[in-house]
């Protein structure tokens, strides 16, 4: 894998952000269109749709033989058919785009041969770019971002899906969340993976934890959280497979094998 390519896709991931902004930034100018996916809990809104369409189309014009693996599906990709597949999340986060039009990103990684090369997690609202490229370190708009490495439970915050999600709920794992959550100094549910794992790598969650999430919501987040020296894998412990559904644990260094072991320990 060339560096200069990876730096070009590098580029054209912060160009389709950017672009990003601008789109939603005009479109928040006249009413949203809503529409329920499979529920009241599963919006789609017209910006999700022309935010995965512009960046579609800017991929395919520069690469037309790579895949774009979005979670709108607006073109139809699959990731083991192609060498370099883009994972793209146009809105995550999209409740909090329609309730709050804040707390939401927009998430591009590029995968190559099932690895992912570059990763950038954008929050228009705050201005924030985070962003990493294998081996390269990963950045907060131009500072780079390194986690503490002495961190300890009892002083850590951190972040979870598992208290909405009905799977959890059955199997009992939210309860063991809210059991972790008083060997903590806190917990937080933002309702916006990719961000959320942005906030690992940033420091500002120690650890966050999900079931059932998609490659477009840990695409980007999974390589941001890895160059800032965090470790992510499943919930069992195994390395987060390509392409799929997974659970995702991530976590500062030094406190991912107790979580790993609570989470694992009673098995749910
Ligand atoms: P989305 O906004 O792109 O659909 C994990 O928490 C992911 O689930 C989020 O990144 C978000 O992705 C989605 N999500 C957040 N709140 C949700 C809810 N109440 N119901 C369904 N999906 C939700
Ligand atoms: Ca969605
Ligand atoms: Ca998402
Ligand atoms: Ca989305």
């Amino acid at each position: 894998m060339q560096n200069t390519e990876i730096k070009e896709w590098g580029l054209l991931a912060k160009h389709c952000a950017r672009s990003a902004e601008k789109l939603i930034e005009d479109m928040l100018s006249r009413p949203l269109e809503v529409t329920y996916k499979s529920s009241a809990s599963d919006l789609v809104t017209s910006v999700d749709r022309a935010v995965e369409q512009m960046v579609i189309d800017e991929i395919i014009k520069k690469y037309p033989e790579h895949g774009v693996l979005g979670e709108e599906g607006l073109v139809a990709c699959k990731p083991f058919d192609f060498d370099t597949v883009w994972m793209v999340d146009p809105i995550d986060g999209t409740t909090n785009f329609v309730h709050q039009q804040q707390n939401y990103c927009i998430s591009i990684a590029a995968y190559h041969k099932g690895v992912c090369q570059v990763g950038a997690v954008y929050d228009p609202t705050r201005k924030e770019l985070f962003y990493a490229e294998r081996g390269g370190g990963v950045f907060l708009n131009d500072s780079p971002l390194q986690v503490e490495r002495n961190k300890e439970m009892k002083e850590a915050l951190w972040s979870t899906s598992l208290f909405w999600n009905r799977r959890a709920m059955k199997s009992g794992l939210s309860e063991k969340a809210q059991r972790l959550a008083h060997r903590s100094r806190g917990v937080r549910v933002y309702g916006v993976a990719a961000l959320e794992l942005a906030y690992v790598a940033a420091g500002r969650l120690d650890a966050y934890i999900s079931l059932g999430l998609n490659p477009w919501d840990y695409g980007a987040g999974l390589l941001l959280v890895q160059e800032a020296g965090c470790r992510i894998t499943t919930l069992d412990g195994n390395e987060v497979p390509f392409g799929e559904r997974s659970s995702i644990l991530a976590a500062n260094p030094n406190l991912y094998d107790f979580l790993l072991e609570f989470l694992t320990e009673h098995p749910v």
